[in-house]
């Protein structure tokens, strides 16, 4: 009788895990080239199939005096940490509302990452690279992530069902709430989405030729 009951109860959760599929993003700007580091957010239009939980710590790089990467997108409460792999020091800052922090000068892992309590966008600088800029897209979307250089994404595992999508870039002249789009994830196979986004020129201050200072 128990290993009917064990039976039943293996066939039930295989069945549950069937009913899944991949959502497949492609974003373009109006010429058709790929848009990379753009954050695809998935919310279900009745009822939250997955909580959004925080992830356990995330890495934002400094390598070359850029951050690696240049987007990411991150549960609510989930911690930051942003170690320095240049042989130099860097100064992390945000004055965004929705975080503001302060790294000063260091080299190497900061003990101690950043948590980020509050859904939005955090811009991220440095006080002596002015061309270093990140961004963190804090959402409380349960499924999310952002394009390649194919500007292609992939949403596995998302239960069937309804769902809201939209899409954010630092530089998309829309508001985040004009991309929205709402499609039916069936059972199986993969769904295909599609934006095309117009951008705003990049006013990132170039990279400095030569190091200023030694050791910065
Ligand atoms: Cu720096």
């Amino acid at each position: 009788m128990k290993n009917r009951y064990l039976a039943l109860m293996f066939l039930m959760s295989w069945g549950l895990r069937l009913q899944a599929a991949e959502l497949g993003v492609v974003v373009t700007d109006k010429d058709g080239k790929a848009i990379l580091d753009v954050v695809v957010m998935a919310m279900p239009t009745e009822g939250q199939t997955k909580a959004n939980k925080p992830q356990k710590t995330v890495v934002i790089d400094q390598v070359d005096k850029e951050f690696v990467n240049h987007v990411t997108v991150i549960p609510i409460d989930t911690p930051v940490l942003f170690p320095n792999n240049d042989n130099i020091r860097h100064h992390v800052y945000s004055f965004s509302a929705s975080k503001q922090f302060e790294l000063p000068l260091y080299k190497d892992t900061p003990a101690k990452p950043v948590t980020f309590d509050k859904l939005g966008v955090v811009t991220l600088g440095c006080n002596i690279h002015d061309w270093m800029v990140a961004y963190i897209y804090v959402t409380d979307a349960p499924y999310f992530s952002t394009t390649n250089k194919e500007g292609k994404a992939q949403l596995p595992n998302l239960p069937a069902g309804e769902y809201t999508f939209r899409i954010w870039h630092p530089r998309m002249e829309l508001t985040e709430q004009a991309t929205q789009q709402t499609a039916v994830i069936k059972n199986s196979g993969e769904t295909t989405l599609s934006w095309q986004l117009a951008l705003k020129p990049d006013l990132r201050s170039r990279r400095a030729p030569l190091p200023i200072q030694p050791g910065y």
